[in-house]
């Protein structure tokens, strides 16, 4: 059974990057709740928001030093919960991130553990006498020494964020804690980050333990009312077969798999070597992925995150018409779509300075001496630039916290007054999605079409909408018939699709 809040539409915000209110030029909680009637006009459902818990800082937030309250940074508690309290007056709910697989080094958890291994908490990490030989996510050792503890904890990602122990059943029982904490304050929706990781083997090597991940999840969330929730899992390392598993049980409703972000990428090699990107490419992933979740499965579909620097200046050369081109097909295909902030008014990966990068993964890459042009292209930071509300960039009065250029003329203030500019083709495609339900529940029919060429239809009962799609930069000829259209990008007509153009129309 598809939970009909799998049909929301959910906004990736990033808020250290999105509207600072009080000139220190960090994003903050005030800053989205003065947006939030633009994000309705935009026509989303809910908010997924990068975390802003209390954290030292090291991953941006994703080592959270405490789970149930706000960093200064963003904010207070009070303004949470004024935040969550307008997002519903506007019919937007809020999703929180929930970083399970690890903590800040600073949580009383992993300092209880290092300090009292025979305590409560001793076992909730992963500590070893003798590291083994695996590599951190982050570049060097996944194994650091503790002076205090006398043996070594392992963190996937960088030292300062060690590993929970899934194995210990407190670590479900605290989440589920976490969890009932957020939805009291009228949360509707997790997202999990890495939650493939909380099931690991490590003889000798590093590897899934599928049966863990899902007695994790199920420990989790034994006793929390999941009806109404929207639960998302971060999950790149999972097969189809088992995130339908997980969906099934209702453990999960959506799934991110990195599978099209990693189509510029050499296979078998690290995200920083690089391999031109084949929109023949892009048709077969996403065909895949629909027929793999065809029948019982159900999708998540998004072209950029946080992580992953935006696909319009990696594959397209940040031309404004593939970005029409790819929202076209992303709020047409089957599954739940999400919208990473600036997507809808075209923003690209920045102008950035060597030594403005910030983040942790991307230093360490170039301190190891990797190279500027695959970070130019793949650097997390490219993803994180502030948003651009207006040509002077409307995000702070003080000096932003990342800084780098991006289009001028990509901003929010421009391309609300220009009736063809993306933003107006984001609020049509979104509006349009939510009034005819073939878009949501139809099943899928594909066409056989040229290989950067995507059609197919979307069939719900009597009613039938057909989609077409140029992934390309040249004209393609076709003989798919076209109706009465409800929407198209670029230039077409009966028989030819220009560059990048798209079309949604009726079939008769
Ligand atoms: O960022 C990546 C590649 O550059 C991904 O491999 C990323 O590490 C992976 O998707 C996990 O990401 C999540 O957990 C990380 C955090 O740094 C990311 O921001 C988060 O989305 C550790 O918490
Ligand atoms: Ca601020």
């Amino acid at each position: 059974m598809i939970k009909s809040h799998r049909h929301q539409v959910v906004y990736h915000l990033y808020p250290k990057s999105f509207q600072d209110t009080n000139g220190d030029g960090v994003g903050d909680l005030n800053g989205i709740r003065k947006r939030l009637g633009y994000l309705q006009r935009l026509g989303v459902d809910m908010i997924w928001l990068c975390p802003v818990y209390t954290s030292p800082g090291y991953d941006h937030g994703y080592d959270v030093a405490d789970y149930t309250s706000i960093d200064p940074l963003y904010g207070s508690m009070d303004e949470m919960e004024a935040l969550i309290d307008e997002a519903s007056q506007h019919d937007i709910t809020i999703m929180m991130d929930i970083v399970a697989n690890h903590t800040s080094y600073c949580h009383e958890w992993f300092i209880a553990s290092e300090h009292d291994p025979d305590g409560p908490y001793g076992d909730t990490y992963i500590w070893r006498d003798e590291p083994t030989e695996v590599e951190s996510f982050f570049g060097g050792s996944a194994w650091t020494y503790s002076s205090i503890r006398q043996q070594y904890y392992f963190h996937s990602f960088a030292k300062e964020q060690p590993d929970l122990n899934w194995k210990q059943s407190i670590v479900a029982k605290e989440f589920a804690h976490i969890l009932s904490f957020w939805i009291e304050k009228g949360v509707r929706g997790f997202r999990f980050d890495v939650i493939d990781l909380i099931g690991k083997q490590f003889h000798p090597h590093r590897w899934l333990d599928f049966e863990r991940v899902q007695e994790g999840l199920r420990e989790m969330m034994a006793s929390v009312d999941r009806s109404n929730l929207l639960l998302v899992g971060e999950a790149g390392g999972l097969s189809p077969s088992e995130i339908r598993q997980l969906q099934e049980e209702g453990l999960l409703d959506v799934v991110f798999n990195f599978e099209t972000c990693a189509l510029d990428e050499v296979a078998g090699k690290n995200k920083w070597h690089l391999q031109s990107f084949d929109p023949a490419e892009l048709k077969k992933t996403i065909k895949k992925w629909q027929d793999e979740m065809e029948e019982d499965g159900w999708n998540s579909l998004f072209w950029n995150n946080h992580d992953q620097p935006r696909v319009l200046s990696r594959w397209y050369d940040d031309d404004i018409r593939a970005a029409k081109m790819l929202v076209l097909l992303q709020l047409t295909l089957r599954g739940t779509p999400f919208i990473y902030q600036g997507d809808e008014i075209g923003m690209t990966n920045g102008n950035i300075q060597q030594s403005d990068y910030q983040d942790i993964e991307t230093l360490r890459y170039l301190q190891q001496g990797g190279a500027i042009q695959s970070v130019q292209l793949k650097g997390r930071d490219h993803a994180r630039l502030p948003m651009m509300w207006t040509k002077e960039g409307g995000f702070s009065t003080g000096t932003a916290w990342l800084r780098g250029m991006t289009h001028v003329d990509r901003n929010v203030h421009d391309q609300q007054l220009d009736d063809d500019s993306l933003l107006q083709v984001y609020r049509r495609l979104l509006s349009i999605r939510k009034a005819e339900p073939a878009l949501l529940d139809g099943e899928m029919k594909w066409h056989e079409t040229p290989s950067t060429m995507i059609a197919f239809d979307r069939i719900h009962g009597e009613q039938s909408l057909r989609i077409l799609v140029n992934l390309s930069n040249h004209s393609i000829q076709h003989r798919i018939k076209m109706g009465k259209t409800l929407i198209g990008v670029g230039d077409y007509c009966e028989e030819e699709l220009g560059p990048y153009a798209a079309v949604l129309c009726y079939t008769f």
